[in-house]
C-alpha cells in the first residue's frame, strides 16, 4: 500500500514512521511512505501557503493553489483516495480504518492553521477524517494514528497474524486482562485460573472478563456487540446479567 502525506511539518512524521511496525512494513515492502513538504509549492521567498481569511476574523486559512499543486505533482494521485485531516471530518474507527486499509493509495492532507480553504475540501479531497473530538493544532498527529491503524492491518505486518484473528475474535469488546511473570509481583497473585492449565476454562474466564470490562468501561460498545448478529452469545448474556445485577436492555 502506497501512502503519500502532504504536510508542513515532515520532521513531525519522519521519527514515528521510521520506529516499530510501520518502520517494519516499510522496510518489508508492505508500505510505501512518501512525505512531501508542502512549503515546497508555496508563494514567493516566503513560501506562503496561507492567507488572512476573507469576510475578516482571527486566524489565517491555508490557501488552494499549494495544496492542488502539491496534489498534482504526487505520481498516480488521480487514482488515489485523498484524504483531508481535520476535526471536520468523519470520526476513525476500526470500521473506517479497515475501509482505507482497503485502498491501495492513500495521499493524507494535513491541515493547519484556522483551518483549509473550502475548495479544498470540495474539489481535491475524497473523503475527511478527524481522529476524535478534540483540536490539535494541526493534521499531522492524526497522519501517524491514520498510517499506523491500517498499516497494523495489512497482511503480513505483524509478526504473527494471530493477533489479528484474536483481535477481530474478540469482535468489538475490550481487550481481558493480560498477566506474565512473575506469577506474584509485591504480593499480588495472578488469577489462579490462569495457571490451572485447563485451556478451555482458560478461554471462558477471558471472554467474560471481557465482558465484564466492556460493559463497565464502555456500555456504549457493548450495546453495539449485544446488537451484532452471533457477537455475543445466550450463555454470555445470562452470564453477564447475573454478574452486572442487571437486565442488558437497562445498560
Ligand atoms: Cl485530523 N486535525 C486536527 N487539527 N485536529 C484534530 C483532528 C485532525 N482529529 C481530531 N482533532
Amino acid at each position: 500500500m502506497r501512502f503519500d502525506i502532504v504536510t508542513l511539518f515532515p520532521e513531525m512524521l519522519r521519527g514515528p514512521f521510521a520506529a516499530s511496525i510501520v518502520s517494519r512494513a516499510v522496510d518489508r515492502g508492505i508500505a510505501e511512505i512518501e512525505l512531501h513538504d508542502l512549503r515546497q509549492w508555496g508563494h514567493g521567498k516566503h513560501r506562503k501557503v496561507d492567507d488572512a481569511p476573507f469576510g475578516g476574523g482571527a486566524g489565517m486559512v491555508m490557501q488552494p493553489e499549494p495544496l492542488f499543486a502539491a496534489v498534482e505533482s504526487i505520481p498516480g494521485q488521480a487514482e488515489a483516495r485523498t484524504v483531508l485531516l481535520t476535526p471536520q471530518g468523519r470520526l476513525l474507527t476500526q470500521a473506517v480504518v479497515d475501509e482505507l486499509a482497503a485502498v491501495p493509495h492513500l495521499l493524507l492532507l494535513c491541515g493547519h492553521y484556522e483551518g483549509v480553504d473550502e475548495r479544498v475540501r470540495e474539489h481535491l479531497a475524497d473523503d475527511e477524517i478527524s481522529i476524535g473530538d478534540y483540536v490539535l493544532s494541526g493534521g499531522e498527529p492524526a497522519a501517524i494514528v491514520l498510517v499506523d491503524a491500517i498499516v497494523r492491518r495489512l497482511p503480513g505486518a505483524l509478526g504473527s497474524e494471530a493477533s489479528l484473528d484474536e483481535e477481530s475474535h474478540t469482535g468489538g469488546l475490550l481487550e481481558y486482562p493480560q498477566y506474565t511473570r512473575p506469577a506474584e509481583y509485591r504480593g499480588w497473585p495472578i488469577p489462579d485460573i490462569l495457571l490451572s492449565g485447563h485451556h478451555k476454562d482458560v478461554q471462558t474466564w477471558r471472554r467474560r472478563q471481557s465482558l465484564l470490562r466492556t460493559a463497565r468501561r464502555r456500555p456504549d460498545l457493548l450495546r453495539a456487540a449485544l446488537a451484532s448478529d452471533g457477537a455475543v452469545s445466550d450463555a454470555d448474556r445470562r452470564w453477564l446479567e447475573e454478574e452486572l445485577e442487571t437486565k442488558l436492555e437497562e445498560l
